[in-house]
């Protein structure tokens, strides 16, 4: 027999599709920076990397905004979906799908899982009575909600309403369920997630009702058009019909095998029930596979509480990139927030962070080198770097070990420690020239001079792996060192994970004058204006 060759499966990852009743914030901005960060640590190991992001525009609570604001659901929808490319656009945010639901290859998807979910039985009509969160366009049980009904997230009154609605049958997959999440612990990650999961389901999972008579705003329920379908059964489907080839008929056997299933889902962990209970059972329902991991990360707060657009204690991210650069919010939020954890944002823990990491540990190190190099060596490297380092140099080895431990965290999603072992290189860097003193062997010349020529071509080259193994957070900055190390933008746009090795600044190579990558933030008193 012959072995059939073997297409390596593309890593596709997915941020949530945002709701657009407001503009994107702080907190939708987190998701994507940290989406962006590992598609861009994929794709420089190699992977074939599907990134999908983009908007969730149908339901009552887009409705309701869009009247709001005076608009069309269609405008207010184009607007708002607009917002959010611009700003992935200012946060360096490399996505290959934008999906917005309001596409029309989305909603024949859409129609077209319905129909294959209710041609499989698991579509039923009911009555429905119950309290309902617009906020969450969830109902909640009376259990989970605080004084007045109100709902524990948004703190707004929950409504009563009867509907007759369309359920879907997850009762039917509990077993199966609780099988896959046993036998795959992976599934829901971190651990502690995993554990809420399983503890929602110990008390039973109840159908849910997967239409709405009283919304307009939405996609059609196949066979009867006076209801629409519920958002959360149409939003989910974005993961696969952002997968469709748009030039093609849309159907979602062609989308389904141009990627899917995920590889992971990024969201926030207010979302989890429905990536990792309702999305899986829908899936089987349909005979489609499962994604292979669902991560939920924490909240950034404001005052304990989580930064949100329904409470409106937003913090501006339009106005952190314009302020401090793409690179510094990047890399800010993911060294700041243990990846999972919840966190909270002050500007002035903000500017502390991003001077003292990028502006004085990476930056300064550069800069002083740079300086030597040009005052001693005429800003030329005088050996490689591979020979510099031959005899065991020990600055060297922790290099190396940093670079392996950093790529471990990358592939854990442990972004906050991958920055952190990357930041330490430079931290080492800077002991190792404040040891060698290469300012003084220069002035004492002879063989000296030589051994502090070739230390200034080991911290250099040091500099050089920090650029790569940082690219995935600080993509601009990494660029900004490729080129003061002589590199062309071509040149850094083919580095790969590869280039973390030793050995890549070469004896001849000719450097650029010392010119600050990273400008130190400085912080104007608010006394003085009065
Ligand atoms: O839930 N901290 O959209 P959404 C961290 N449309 N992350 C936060 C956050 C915060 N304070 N606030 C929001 C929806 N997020 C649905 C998703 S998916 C098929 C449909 C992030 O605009 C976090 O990822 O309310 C959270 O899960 C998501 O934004 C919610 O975005």
């Amino acid at each position: 027999s012959t072995a059939m060759p073997t297409k390596e499966d593309p890593f596709v990852l997915t941020t949530p599709l945002y709701y657009v009743n407001a503009p994107p914030h702080m907190g939708s901005a987190y998701s994507t920076i940290a989406a962006d960060a590992i598609a861009r640590f994929q794709r420089l190991t190699g992977k074939k990397v599907i990134f999908i992001t983009g908007t969730d525009e149908h339901g009552e609570k887009i409705a309701t905004a869009a009247a709001a604001g005076g608009s069309s659901p269609n405008d207010h929808c184009d607007t708002i979906s607009q917002s959010y490319r611009a700003l992935w656009k200012d946060l360096d945010i490399s996505y290959d799908k934008f999906i917005r639901t309001t596409d029309s290859k989305h909603e024949t998807i859409v129609e077209e899982f319905y129909s294959k979910v209710l041609s499989n039985g698991d579509i039923y009509r009911a009555d429905y009575e119950g309290l309902y969160c617009v906020n969450c366009e969830e109902y909640k049980d009376e259990k989970e909600l605080l004084e007045d009904n109100c709902c524990p997230m948004h703190l707004k009154p929950c409504v009563a309403r009867k509907e007759d609605n369309y359920f879907f049958a997850l009762s039917k997959y509990q077993k199966r369920l609780e099988v896959i999440l046993e036998h795959n612990p992976d599934f829901v990650q971190p651990s502690y997630r995993l554990n809420e999961v399983q503890s929602w389901m110990k008390s039973g999972l109840r159908d849910f009702s997967i239409s709405r008579a009283s919304v307009d705003w939405g996609i059609r329920v196949p066979n009867d058009p006076k209801q629409t379908i519920y958002v959360w059964f149409d939003a989910l489907l974005g993961y696969i019909s952002a997968l469709s080839d748009d030039q093609n008929q849309p159907t979602l056997q062609d989308a389904v095998s141009s990627g899917w299933p995920a590889s992971l889902h990024l969201i926030g962990k207010d979302i989890l029930r429905f990536h990792a209970v309702y999305w899986p059972a829908m899936l089987m329902s349909a005979g489609l596979r499962l994604p292979k991991t669902v991560f939920g990360h924490g909240f950034l707060t404001k005052d304990g509480m989580k930064m949100g657009k329904s409470l409106g204690n937003t913090l501006e991210p339009n106005s952190l990139v314009h302020k401090f650069g793409a690179d510094a919010v990047r890399y800010f939020f993911l060294r700041e927030v243990e990846f999972g954890n919840d966190g909270d944002y002050s500007e002035e823990r903000f500017i502390n962070i991003v001077n003292a990491h990028l502006a004085n540990t990476i930056g300064n190190l550069l800069n002083r080198t740079l300086g030597l190099l040009k005052k001693n060596c005429k800003s030329t490297l005088v050996v490689d770097s591979s020979v510099a380092a031959l005899e065991g140099n020990e600055f060297k080895d922790n290099v190396d070990k940093l670079v392996e431990k950093a790529k471990i965290q990358y592939e854990n999603l442990m972004l906050s420690s991958a920055c952190e072992s990357v930041l330490e290189i430079g931290n080492v860097g800077n002991l190792y020239i404040d040891g060698q003193a290469p300012w003084s062997l220069f002035k004492q010349g002879g063989a000296s001079f030589d051994l502090a020529a070739k230390d200034l071509v080991i911290v250099l080259e040091a500099m050089r792996i920090i650029a790569v193994a940082l690219l995935p957070v600080t993509p601009n900055l990494s660029l900004r060192i490729y080129q003061q190390l002589g590199y062309t933008t071509q040149q850094f746009n083919a580095v790969t994970w590869r280039d973390t090795k030793w050995g890549g600044l070469k004896a001849g190579q000719v450097m650029a004058p010392p010119n600050p990558i990273f400008a130190r933030i400085e912080v104007v008193s608010d006394d003085q204006g009065g």
